[in-house]
């Protein structure tokens, strides 16, 4: 078996390290439009399927990344942080990958621009910020291949959040995972919108990474997932090509229902939803039967991203006066 400090060997090997005072990177958030939901390998963060996401824009996790005397020390959003916290247990862990010798410590600065208290998963885009402040910090010069394969390591879909846009993260087949990164699609779509529908932003029950274990290991609807997604992020693709927005849409919100549907077929289940996240699904579903055509996607949550497209906002934030509204495409 595979340790990620081999992969991190073979990724970074002959490289020069240019040791810089300060790494600084940032990177977006993701919203998986196909999803990842399932390993075949869990140290190395290998999926059973490819997936398919959008980045959203200046949405996600700045790190500031400096080379330190006596321990680590990890701030976010501008408060330090016990050394006993998870965030900074999985931080340091990770960063244990990549110190020059056994001595070396680091000063994390991570802050997040998507909104902590809606609830919306920053580990993709932390993951992803840290990797590409640790290859300034260092001076590799790595590919966007290599800085994804990096990412992965720290958090599945931090693969994604290397790069903008619409995104597909190839699952690959070789045991080392070399081949399972994200590439970028040549493709965008100025008028897509994104709404961020906060149902709750309570801790949830049970973490995505034992969840999705969990479906693996005891869902019989798990058997079903690899071959929708081949169909979904085929349909998805063709979409985004034709620009065709009820298909986008009618995929993604398939896709999510879907993986949910795995889950709740688990024992014990696991169900993310509360009674508000089904009774804005049937809002979504009644204001599609009057025309309007908006869809949703859900991850390992009972918050909601609603999809739909610019000449719709106003009644879509009519319908949902919360929503956060995001254009994934429109320029900073
Ligand atoms: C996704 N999720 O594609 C799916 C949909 C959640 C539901 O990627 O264990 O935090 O670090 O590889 O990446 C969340 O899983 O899991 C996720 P790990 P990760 O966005």
């Amino acid at each position: 078996m595979l340790k990620k400090r081999d992969v991190v060997r073979r990724v970074l090997q002959g490289r020069p390290v240019r040791a810089s005072p300060e790494g600084t990177a940032f990177a977006p958030a993701n919203i998986a439009l196909c999803k990842y939901w399932g390993k075949r390998d869990e140290e190395l963060n290998l999926p059973v399927t490819s997936s398919l996401s959008v980045s959203l824009g200046s949405l996600g996790s700045r790190v500031s990344l400096t080379l330190a005397e006596g321990a680590d020390v990890v701030e976010l959003n501008g408060t330090v942080l016990g050394a006993d916290t998870p965030f900074t247990k999985r931080a340091t862990a990770f960063l244990d990958l990549f110190r020059p010798d056994p001595s070396a410590r680091f000063r994390l600065s991570a802050e997040n621009t998507i909104p902590t208290a809606a609830g919306f998963a920053s580990s993709a885009s932390g993951f992803a910020a840290l990797v590409l402040a640790l290859d300034r910090l260092f001076g590799w010069g790595l590919d966007r291949k290599s800085l994804s394969i990096l990412a992965r390591l720290g958090s599945g879909s931090a693969c994604r959040s290397v790069h903008e846009g619409f995104v597909e993260w190839h699952a690959g087949q070789a045991a080392d995972g070399m081949d399972s990164c994200a590439e970028r699609l040549d493709a965008t779509w100025p008028d897509l919108r994104m709404g961020l529908l906060v149902v709750s932003d309570e801790e949830k029950s049970i973490g995505s990474r034992p969840a999705m274990k969990h479906t693996v290991e005891t869902s019989p609807l798990y058997t079903a997932w690899p071959a929708k997604v081949e169909k979904d992020l085929a349909a998805l693709k063709d979409a985004i090509r034709r620009r065709d927005f009820p298909m986008l849409g009618r995929t993604a919100e398939s896709n999510a229902l879907a993986m949910h549907a795995t889950m709740i077929a688990a024992w014990p289940p696991v169900l993310y939803w509360l009674p508000d996240s089904v009774h804005a699904m049937q809002r979504i579903r009644a204001l599609r039967d009057k025309e309007l055509e908006l869809y949703f996607t859900m991850d390992a949550g009972p918050n909601l991203k609603l999809l739909f497209e610019e000449k719709d906002t106003d009644a879509v934030t009519q319908a949902f006066p919360e929503v956060e509204v995001v254009a994934p495409f429109a320029n900073p």
